[in-house]
């Protein structure tokens, strides 16, 4: 059984090196043996946007400020189809390209290969992001209604969206970065999050770390897609748990376990 988890390590780290987009490190990213980078984003409160409280009907609450208590790992990419395919065999995706964004992935799917990864790599522990860290990720610290700013045009340089991307996917990492380094966070597919959606949520849910509502009937996926017109920070979108399409995928949290922190660091 060790060999067996030493030869897929092996190879997966082999698959890193060829496979992985690789612009320059920063100081606060890590990278796990299968070449996934993630970046720290800071803790910190933050009022939960216009759209998300439009989205779940608090529109009583014309400001609603939630806190993430400690800083989080959240990947630097969406992952991508030769990252799925080393861990679970296979590569459901409909645009196909080892370093394009896995797609026709349900959320059930991403669960197992969340599972999956957190059995065969032992470097820590992955999940996907709350809908409050990538609300947190995702704007940067912004309250503009955009991370760049009040331009919703000025998406093109960050997003592929319908009026850009050629009715596909692209690789990860080809438009410009968020302010805290993360690539296609808007576009390309739209992204997993952990938690159900529920109508009261936030109106009732924690203020501090809300990991999202525990039961309903519908899974959430935030950021838009290479599908979307007139893609920006407002999208959501509610799908049944087993639904794939190719405008689904995910990136994740990375929890390192301590005592590997130090080996995962990247140098600048
Ligand atoms: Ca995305």
């Amino acid at each position: 059984m060790t060999h067996v988890k030493f030869s897929l390590l092996a190879i997966l780290g082999l698959t890193s090196l060829i496979l992985s987009p690789a612009p320059p490190a920063r100081a606060d990213e890590i990278s796990d043996s299968l070449g996934m980078k993630f970046v720290s984003i800071p803790a910190g409160t933050f009022a939960i946007s216009a759209d998300l409280r439009r989205a779940v009907n608090l529109t009583d609450y014309p400001e609603r400020r939630v806190t993430i208590t400690k800083p989080f790992y959240l990947g630097v990419y969406e992952v991508t189809q030769a990252q799925w395919a080393a861990v679970m065999g296979n590569n459901p995706s409909r645009f196909k390209g080892d370093l394009n964004p896995v797609e026709m992935v349900s959320w059930d799917d991403a669960a197992s290969f969340v599972a999956k990864l957190n059995q065969t790599l032992q470097e820590g522990s992955y999940r996907l992001p709350t809908e409050a860290e990538f609300e947190r990720a995702l704007f940067a610290g912004a309250t503009a209604a955009n991370f760049w700013g009040d331009k919703p045009e000025d998406v093109t340089r960050y997003a592929w969206y319908w009026e850009n991307a050629d009715g596909e996917t692209h690789p990860v990492g080809k438009k410009e970065p968020n302010p805290w380094g993360l690539f296609d966070v808007l576009g390309n597919v739209d992204e997993w999050v952990s938690g159900w959606d529920a109508e009261n949520y936030y109106a009732e849910g924690p203020r501090d770390d809300p990991p999202g509502a525990a039961s309903g009937r519908e899974r959430i996926s935030r950021g838009c897609s290479w599908g979307d017109s007139g893609c920006g920070s407002f999208y959501r979108e509610t799908t049944y748990p087993d639904e794939r399409n190719d405008n689904f995928g995910l990136r994740l949290v990375f929890e390192p376990d301590n005592r590997k922190t130090k080996r995962l660091r990247l140098q600048r």
